[in-house]
């Protein structure tokens, strides 16, 4: 794991040191919007209309911020028009990697370049900052367009619609401000706080951090128990948001990110529902399980300097979940 410094790769673990023991995400840099017509969306510049064919998303199927975009690229309609390249699962000194010798890692399919980093410094070739997945290249200017999962899955919830007919709306004008609160609430303490656990290097920062994460799945729970979906009768985009959290949960944060006060099959509702996500036409192919477990355990060598794949218990993501009836 690493970072670019004026295009040039540093290989370091996040440092932590700074911020007494705390993990803190940065901000991601590539801040454009795919639009209709190409005009400039809320950040960035103008200049990448909505195309059949010219857009291309680079994602690790490990990756719960890349798995958002894989899942909207599937329920949008956009498989036919939006192409796919994944990275290996193991992160390790060079990054994220195109090796093509693990089942599902497919190689950089634009360019055939070796490493993530490499498509970073096309794009721009003084970049400094981390490399990370999901990408949204174009292929038209050559360039990235957002490397911010919870923007691109906005283009891709409405940009696209006139060339898909697919007007499926997971994030509907009248419900944005609703959303936006719990949007907040399950990133700070569940989405992000799963990492702020597991890579808190101090017992302060990990315990500032695993209080309010199962505060926020009793919250969660007791929601679901009263609401088929987060906002009510339909599916918005906080409730993909959170599935990708909930799916990596038993298998991964449990017990690598130390997230082991209770397990999400311990929560009926929350297990239903991730069920009933799961089950939803066209994402159970988004969920690579494999590559979920192997990256997370191989690649975080502070966490898990032996590389050990944990065996762990079967879940059967797709019982009957018996929601909605
Ligand atoms: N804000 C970004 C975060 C993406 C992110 O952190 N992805 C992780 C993988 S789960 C990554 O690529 N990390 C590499 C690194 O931090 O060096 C988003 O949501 O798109």
């Amino acid at each position: 794991m690493g970072l670019l410094v004026d295009g040039v790769w540093h290989d370091q673990w996040y440092d932590t040191k700074s911020s007494g023991g705390k993990f803190e995400r940065a901000a991601a840099k590539f801040r454009n919007w795919v639009t209709p017509d190409g005009s400039k969306g809320p950040t960035g510049v103008s200049g990448f209309a909505a195309e059949s064919g010219r857009y291309h998303l680079y994602v690790s199927y490990a990756c719960p911020w890349a798995h958002r975009a894989l899942i909207f690229r599937q329920i949008k309609g956009l498989s036919d028009h939006i192409s796919v390249s994944a990275v290996h699962p193991d992160m390790l000194g060079d990054g994220w990697t195109f090796q093509t010798d693990d089942h599902g890692a497919t190689g950089d399919t634009l360019f055939g370049l070796p490493f993530a980093r490499d498509i970073y410094t096309k794009a721009d070739p003084a970049f400094s900052g981390r490399v990370t997945v999901p990408v949204l290249w174009d292929t038209q200017q050559n360039t990235i367009v957002s490397n911010e999962s919870s923007e691109i899955i906005r283009m891709f919830n409405s940009a696209f619609d006139a060339i898909t007919g697919n007007t499926d709306d997971f994030w509907p004008e009248a419900q944005r401000d609703a959303i936006e609160t719990v949007n907040n609430r399950i990133y700070d303490t569940f989405n992000n706080g799963v990492y702020r656990c597991g890579f808190a290097t101090t017992q302060d920062a990990y315990d500032e951090a695993i209080a309010p994460l199962f505060d926020t799945l009793d919250w969660l729970e007791d929601r679901l128990a009263r609401n088929r979906y987060l906002m009510g009768d339909a599916l918005t985009e906080a409730d993909w948001r959170l599935f990708t959290t909930l799916v990596r949960f038993d298998p991964v944060y449990h017990l690598h990110f130390k997230c082991n006060r209770k397990r999400i099959v311990d929560y009926p509702n929350l297990w239903a529902y991730t069920r009933e996500l799961y089950q939803h036409p066209g994402v159970a192919g988004t969920v690579n399980m494999d590559h979920i477990v192997r990256h997370y355990h191989y690649s975080h060598d502070t966490i898990n300097p032996n590389r050990i794949i944990p065996t762990n218990p079967v879940l059967d993501f797709m019982a009957p979940h018996g929601r909605g009836g």
